[in-house]
């Protein structure tokens, strides 16, 4: 049986200098996922796995300093077993290329950077298996990599007994969202249909199949393994994956993200929807979770005019947070209309009307404020 760790999109060198976070924090998530490299070589080496495939995507960029291209490279290189690395549509193969030839030079004989679309036989290295790589050798293609496989199945006229998986990068149909076809579309059938025992793929940063474990899938996806942002709305996963004597494929999902993005929603009404605010947030990890928390609702206005302290309790108990409460609006009451304006003065009338009218709060809202402006 072959036992194998598979990932893909773990995207180093990736900068977290948008979306507001404090210097020390956007270097922190970007160190992260150099570190998470080197829990994915312990994790496969905990799991017993000979092999670890990289399906893509390893870089974000052909151009990633070369400093850091050679710890990643030296990271796997230590694994006991054998590393094969695709390049993805990020950090695709190229003529003169700047990122490949260093990388294979710092990872060692032992192990495989994917560039030829031409089988890679590990018989020789103690794995009955022949990995079919479809190579990605730019950023966007029409056309996906894998339809040489089959005829190059057939000619290698491989025995029984001899297992084969392509490894791949690109959109999939009905999984992936690429409404322009721009990244590599494959086909379920022409997966399916190809002779491979399993196809290893990338670029999709979600998991499929989207469960703990499976058996008799063919086409996987391990999702990132190191959450990169909002989007991502899972802990980080990779497969082990095990490929029978006869073929057989069964898979188990590791966890392997460190950090978690966390988008909270709430319409607020009063006191009880802050208390469920600090229940939520009771439940995160200030070193670990980043949360977007979006509000909306009406609260009274003493609970409105005190949100920043609120906010900032709630700030404490999360490694980021981003709040939007531009649809958090002050509850306007009877009693506030009859402080600032004189009883049967025109916004005296105005705002009373509106009050009263219990579906129109949002009007209400409005009125409020232009004739406070009107006022100042
Ligand atoms: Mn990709």
């Amino acid at each position: 049986m072959i036992r194998l760790l598979h990932t893909a999109d773990l995207h180093l060198g990736l900068k977290f200098t948008r979306g507001g976070y404090a210097p020390a924090l956007s270097e922190g998530l970007a160190a992260r996922r150099l570190e998470c490299l080197r829990k994915l070589v312990a994790l496969a080496e905990e799991q017993s796995c000979g092999l670890i495939v990289v399906a893509g995507d390893l870089f974000d960029t052909p151009r990633v300093p070369k400093g850091l291209v050679r710890e990643a490279a030296a990271a796997l290189g230590r694994f006991e077993g054998i590393v094969a690395v695709l390049p993805g549509n990020h950090d695709y193969a190229q003529e003169d290329d700047p990122l490949w030839p260093v990388f294979a030079d710092a990872l060692g004989e032992r192990h495989h950077v994917l560039r030829r679309e031409t089988p890679c036989d590990l018989r020789g290295q103690g794995i009955p298996l022949v990995l079919f790589p479809g190579v990605c050798g730019s950023r966007h293609s029409k056309t996906n990599s894998v339809g040489w496989v089959g005829e190059a199945l057939a000619a290698l006229d491989l025995p029984p007994e001899i297992r084969r998986a392509g490894v791949a990068h690109g959109s999939l149909e009905g999984l992936s969202p690429d409404f322009g076809g721009d990244y590599f579309p494959m086909m379920r059938r022409e997966l399916e249909e190809s002779g491979m025992d399993v196809w290893l793929l990338g670029h999709t940063h979600v998991r499929f199949p989207d469960r703990e474990r499976f058996e008799g899938e063919r086409v996987l996806f391990p999702a990132t393994p190191e959450p990169d942002g909002f989007d991502c709305r899972h802990g980080g996963h990779a497969w082990i994956v095990e490929i029978g004597e006869d073929g057989s494929v069964a898979g188990e999902s590791a966890r392997t993200g460190r950090f978690r993005f966390r988008t909270v929603a709430k319409t607020l009404a009063g006191e009880a929807g802050i208390e469920a605010l600090r229940g939520e947030f009771g439940g995160f990890d200030a070193e670990r979770d980043l949360v977007k928390l979006i509000l909306s609702g009406r609260l009274p206005g003493e609970l409105f005019e005190s949100r920043g302290e609120w906010l900032g309790e709630l700030e404490k108990a999360a490694l980021y947070l981003e709040t939007d409460h531009g649809g958090l609006l002050r509850e306007i009451t009877a009693a506030d209309i009859g402080r600032e304006y004189s009883a049967g003065s025109f916004p005296h009338r105005l705002l009373s009307g509106l009050a009263d009218d219990e579906g129109d709060a949002e009007a209400l809202q409005l009125a409020w404020e232009l004739v406070k402006e009107a006022r100042s």
